[in-house]
């Protein structure tokens, strides 16, 4: 009969304390080995830097949570960013009526906890649903770090813009030069990021006659009596400003046109924005649907 450490050796047996020798055994060489100076401060600095990834993770990457970014611009257009755009949405999830808004109304802005959609307008309300009596707000974001709102009044034409209409668009029809200067929207504001206001125009020729359909729609900017062409649209939808912000927080403001009908705001519209980068004007998103 054979016994092993006052035990008889039942094949069972003998087979568990040979592995519980050879797991003890080798596990004994391989913590003194792995366990010298250097490994131990290498195991530090991994546990230090997911330790820094996991606090950059919950309080800066992204304040909602997984919830996304989401931009209400007045209170018909709802716009998510992903993947490096902007889209535009029919409508919002209840969950995202629950995520945390920023309201700015350009002057000071205030924080909201949930947002709800009545009577076609966006009602923001604080913490325990408190009324936080926000009656205007020009944007509304979830998700982004800041969005800024660029400071501007929207003013008509005066005769001084005639020299700009004239060199945009050499027409001799006369009805067509007086649509231009009526439907002429100009405001002062920085585009360019020079910390000097511009003037940005926009202007339509509404005058239609039989032979000519179309509508010829300019956007352009005015900077030290240069003129600089942004967008030209020939079709029936002229181009009006929607709103000037820094989308992108990098301290230089964005535009955002409609090519649509004013006053009538509709999903359907193209929204465009435009940007100066690399010393020049250009698109920046067209139509954002
Ligand atoms: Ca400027
Ligand atoms: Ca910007």
């Amino acid at each position: 009969m054979c016994y092993y450490q006052g035990k008889e050796c039942t094949d069972r047996y003998l087979t568990y304390t040979i592995l519980v020798y050879i797991i003890k055994g080798r596990g004994a060489v391989f913590m003194k080995d792995f366990l010298n100076k250097k490994n131990i401060i290498l195991l530090c600095v991994v546990f230090l830097l997911l330790g820094i990834y996991i606090f950059l993770l919950l309080f800066f990457n992204n304040p909602n949570g997984n919830k996304g970014k989401y931009l209400y611009v007045g209170n018909y257009l709802i716009w998510e960013y992903k993947n490096n755009e902007f889209v535009q949405l029919n409508e919002v999830s209840d969950k995202i009526s629950e995520a945390d808004f920023v309201v700015y109304d350009g002057t000071k802005k205030k924080y909201a906890s949930y947002a709800q959609y009545v009577n076609n307008n966006w009602n923001f309300l604080g913490e325990g649903y408190s009324d936080l009596n926000i009656k205007d707000y020009r944007i509304a974001y979830t998700g982004f770090k800041n969005i800024d709102l660029a400071n501007y009044k929207l003013k008509g034409y005066d005769v001084s813009d005639d020299e700009y209409i004239s060199l945009i668009n050499n027409t001799k029809n006369e009805s067509e030069f007086n649509s231009f200067r009526n439907s002429l929207i100009k405001t002062d504001v920085d585009i360019d990021g020079d910390e000097k206001s511009e003037t940005l125009y926009t202007m339509s020729s509404y005058a239609l006659s039989i032979t000519n359909y179309k509508i010829t729609s300019y956007v352009f900017v005015v900077d030290d009596g240069k003129v600089s062409i942004i967008a030209k649209s020939e079709g029936m939808e002229p181009f009006n400003i929607v709103e000037i912000l820094d989308l992108d927080d990098d301290g230089v403001n964005e535009i955002v046109i409609v090519k649509g009908r004013l006053n009538m705001p509709s999903l359907d519209d193209c929204y465009q924005i435009y940007e100066f980068a690399s010393g020049k004007y250009q698109m920046k998103q067209d139509c954002v649907r």
